[in-house]
């Protein structure tokens, strides 16, 4: 398919045109397709949320399912983010709203849907500086310092970056800025922004477009975040090398085929023990269960994509489980998480 014919919605087709362009690794490709929409006077806000957006759900999930490699994944993101910098190269709209700093936060690597927000709320007159993804708390707040923005936007796509998240939060507010959160790692409906101390939370870019333009900044005054965090996450955090190098030492008796391990393997298992320490850590540090076992049945399934059977998740689990007996809520939530596994 080409754009030589004049094209006024996003269909089925033109989205797995688009898919194949960026499976491809095409970035000039798919910028053309999409400066070609926008001569053909398709909204700037449909391309990026149904074309681009609608697409980098799925090749995440190509990912997800073990039918695309991580390489393939990058380069089809970077043809998103070239998509996206075609569009606002084409699209002037003059700053008539105030100034944004819109942030992933420290430790958080899913770039692009910040990128489509701050396209989104560019296309609507704001003045944003992109500062990326993964932005260290201090440099935020240095940034914060030197520009003086009407509001902070913060992207947490991954649970386990919420505690960084209401470390930023928490410094924002010092800093006298509203902040508006968003992304999945919220949590449904956006449940656990409120609880780290932010203003707002927007469940997609136009959501939150919608709310900046409305009563921005919000007129209550919130209380403080309360303290989270507890001894077990303090501990957790202080000994994740330590629990995941006595894992992997202890992994081969544990689970017998990792005697067989190619290092590509090990790296990967050290990697996913690494997440179940951070994502246990995250539960314990917001107080919701649903973080560690949303994280636990995910991988089964991801597992499962990649031939590797349950068992390798449940000789993890309590390969991390046997050096915590001493920490009562991570050892239950350890076990609630392998009373769920599915049987081989
Ligand atoms: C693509 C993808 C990746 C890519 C990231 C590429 C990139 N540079 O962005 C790769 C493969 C690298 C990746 C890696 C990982 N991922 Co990933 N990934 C995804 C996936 C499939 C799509 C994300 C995406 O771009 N969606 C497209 C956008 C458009 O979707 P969207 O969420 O609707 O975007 C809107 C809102 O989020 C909102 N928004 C976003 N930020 C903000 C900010 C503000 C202020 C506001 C108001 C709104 C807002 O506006 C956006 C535009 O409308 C999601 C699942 C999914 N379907 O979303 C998992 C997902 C986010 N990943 C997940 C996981 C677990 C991981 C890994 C840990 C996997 C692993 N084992 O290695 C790593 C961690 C990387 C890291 N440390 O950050 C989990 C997170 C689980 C959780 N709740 O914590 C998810 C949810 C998958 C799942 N479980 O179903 N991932």
């Amino acid at each position: 398919m080409t754009t030589t014919h004049t094209v006024t919605r996003i269909d089925d087709a033109l989205g797995g045109y688009y898919l194949s362009l960026v499976a491809d690794g095409d970035d000039r490709g798919a910028a053309e397709l999409v400066t070609g929409l926008l001569d053909d006077g398709v909204p700037p806000q449909r391309i990026i949320v149904d074309l681009i957006g609608a697409t980098q759900a799925a090749v995440g999930e190509l990912w997800a399912a073990n039918t695309w490699t991580v390489a393939r994944e990058h380069a089809a993101t970077a043809a998103g983010e070239r998509a996206l910098a075609a569009i606002g190269a084409r699209t002037t709209v003059r700053p008539t709203r105030g100034r944004i700093a819109l942030a992933c936060v420290d430790g958080e690597w899913h770039g692009l849907p910040a990128r489509m927000l701050g396209e989104l709320l560019r296309l609507d007159g704001w003045r944003v500086d992109f500062l990326g993804a993964s932005v260290p708390g201090r440099h935020l707040i240095t940034h914060l310092h030197q520009t003086g923005p009407d509001a902070v936007a913060l992207s947490c796509m991954i649970a386990t970056r919420l505690p960084r998240a209401h470390a930023a939060v928490t410094a924002c507010r010092a800093a006298g800025i509203p902040v508006i959160a968003g992304g999945r790692g919220f949590g449904p409906g956006g449940r656990w922004a409120e609880r780290l101390g932010a203003h707002a939370w927007a469940s997609t870019g136009e959501e939150a477009v919608l709310r900046l333009s409305q009563n921005w900044p919000p007129a209550h005054d919130l209380p403080d975040p309360e303290y989270l965090g507890s001894e077990e996450y303090t501990h957790l955090v202080r000994s994740r090398p330590e629990l995941i190098s006595t894992a992997m030492r202890r992994l081969a008796a544990a689970y017998p085929a990792a005697h067989h391990y190619d290092p590509a393997q090990v790296d990967s298992t050290a990697e996913d023990i690494g997440h179940i320490v951070d994502f246990l850590a995250s539960a314990l540090y917001v107080g919701e269960d649903d973080i560690f076992l949303d994280f636990t049945r995910w991988t089964v399934d991801v597992l499962r994509a990649r031939e590797v059977p349950p068992n390798a998740l449940r000789a993890g689990l309590h390969l991390i489980r046997d050096q915590l007996a001493d920490f009562p809520s991570s050892a239950a939530l350890l076990t609630a998480a392998l009373a769920e596994l599915p049987r081989t």
